[in-house]
């Protein structure tokens, strides 16, 4: 299979990127007519972006959608909680849903949200486990009081739900969810040879997923994810999102109607529902195919394309999901993804590297105000800076990156530089983040200098790239790719 084609950064970026659209300097000879096309271009589209998520979904133009004859054997399971679902979930009814013709949505409460129904997965599991445990006191609560429910004393003990804090009501019940859920999507669309479980904060490329799980007999029990161990169990990471074939959902689903007070004991000794649906797939002798980097745990503004996991660098590779994408970046990729679509007609997969060169590369720049490139490598950042005087201003943290012929980029916020070999897009932040937890893919630890913001306090965090080595590190990236470097299979 061929890889590394390459997106034309030559043609307008797609609408509505979430970034104020950073214009190429380097681009010298444009003329002032472009210029204006562009910025009337920017308005219209961000114009058109910010009324588009007051409009129902039935009132915006026809998406393009995959025209894939898999599509309709495949059933798409959204797992959440309603500590978080009104938050997270209607942006989903915006963009990824629309080209999914069978989804079902599963929560700890049973309601309806913007018209569609919302199932409560825990309604037929045993009476005494959810009144023996006490994971379920929110779960009774919501019962009973409905939303109200949610806040105890007039505060939000909610959390949020599964990508939520650990030790919130909402991640304590989450666990729970997986078997009762994979027993119900059976039911739900029994004839379906796919069945596909993201949570809302998952983004999914559809047309990519299609494709892909076209590679496979759905009769073969099949378990496709990202692989994770916690201690000895091995299992499909839970936010990256997975697919289980018709038949292994039948093996797993029999094995634990047989098994269910075991695994209800198991399920509170654990701290993970993935991990328990792992164990109970194994158990069930259904094996996981390890899909890093289709299926992956980033979100798209923080993954290093240069990362490298079991052998492989999601450069080469297409890509199915992002894990922690807040609802600006689910828009702006699927606004990418569309105009992909439209720009390269039946030309999957999209590969993580056309994601870098036609949503990502467009937008690093000389210098962008406040903006954190979110990348976090210390040992290079200290090592590079020893000695100069990179941390008295943005120019000199720009020139001390330049001085380092590994360093890509760089960020600056009063009295502090840092740099890194790694390139990363980032996000809109005034503060930088000082540690970066990437098993969580957040900041952990925030610079903790917010007082004086503003005119002649400590000014907000700018990152800068070093544009000219982008090109180069484009290049390398796509020598590293070679034609076994397709679908995992
Ligand atoms: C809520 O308020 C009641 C009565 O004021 C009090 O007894 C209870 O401890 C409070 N619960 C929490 C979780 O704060
Ligand atoms: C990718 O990462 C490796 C290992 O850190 C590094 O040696 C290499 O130079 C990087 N590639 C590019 C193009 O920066
Ligand atoms: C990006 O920003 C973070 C935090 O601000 C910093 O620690 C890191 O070194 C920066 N990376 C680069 C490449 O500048």
């Amino acid at each position: 299979m061929a890889v590394g084609k390459s997106a034309r950064r030559s043609r307008s970026p797609f609408s509505a990127h979430p970034l104020r659209p950073w214009i190429n300097f380097r681009r010298k000879n444009r003329t002032a007519f472009i210029a204006l096309v562009i910025c009337v271009f920017f308005f219209y589209s961000c114009r058109r972006s910010a009324i588009s998520t007051n409009i129902p979904s039935q009132h915006q133009s026809i998406p393009l959608c995959p025209q894939n004859p898999v599509a309709k054997d495949v059933l798409v399971t959204l797992r959440t909680g309603a500590t978080e679902i009104l938050e997270k979930l209607p942006i989903h009814f915006d963009t990824t849903l629309r080209c999914i013709p069978n989804y079902a949505i599963y929560s700890d409460y049973e309601e309806e949200v913007e018209g569609h129904h919302i199932y409560d997965v825990f309604d037929e599991l045993s009476e005494d486990l959810k009144e023996s445990v006490s994971d379920f006191e929110l779960y009774h609560r919501l019962k009973t009081k409905g939303r109200d429910g949610l806040s105890i004393n007039g505060t939000d003990h909610g959390g949020s739900g599964p990508s939520g804090l650990l030790g919130s009501p909402g991640w304590k019940l989450d666990k729970y969810k997986f078997l009762p859920m994979i027993d119900k999507a059976l039911r739900h669309r029994s004839q379906a040879k796919w069945f596909v479980f993201i949570e809302l904060d998952t983004y999914l490329m559809w047309g990519n997923l299609l494709d892909y799980l076209s590679k496979f007999d759905a009769e073969i029990p099949y378990y496709i994810g990202k692989q994770m161990y916690i201690g000895e169990v091995l299992f499909a990471h839970g936010g990256s999102g997975f697919a289980l074939s018709a038949a292994a959902m039948r093996k797993v689903t029999e094995h634990w109607r047989a098994h269910m007070a075991e695994y209800n004991q198991y399920t509170i000794e654990s701290w993970a529902g993935d991990m328990v649906l792992g164990k109970a797939l194994k158990d069930a002798l259904v094996p996981l195919l390890w899909a890093f980097p289709h299926f992956q745990g980033d979100p798209v503004s923080t993954l290093d394309h240069n990362i490298t996991k079991i052998d492989r660098q999601p450069w080469c590779y297409p890509a199915i999901t992002y894990h922690h994408m807040p609802e600006d970046e689910i828009r702006s990729l699927w606004e990418f993804e569309q105009e992909w679509q439209r720009t390269h007609p039946g030309d999957v997969p999209l590969r993580h590297s056309n994601v870098f060169k036609g949503y990502i590369h467009p937008y690093l720049g000389k210098e962008r105000k406040e903006w954190d490139n979110y990348s976090v490598n210390p040992e290079f950042s200290e090592g590079a800076l020893k000695g100069g005087d990179a941390h008295a201003s943005f120019e000199a943290c720009r020139l001390a990156c330049e001085s380092n012929v590994r360093c890509l980029q760089f960020s600056y916020r009063t009295s502090r530089c840092s740099v890194s070999s790694e390139v990363r897009l980032g996000r809109r932040a005034t503060l930088q983040c000082l540690e970066y937890s990437t098993a969580a893919s957040k900041c952990d630890k925030t610079d903790e200098r917010t007082k004086d913001l503003g005119e002649g306090g400590l000014s907000a965090v700018s990152s800068g790239w070093m544009v000219e080595r982008l090109a180069k590190y484009v290049s390398a990236m796509d020598q590293g790719c070679n034609d076994r470097m397709g679908w995992i299979t």
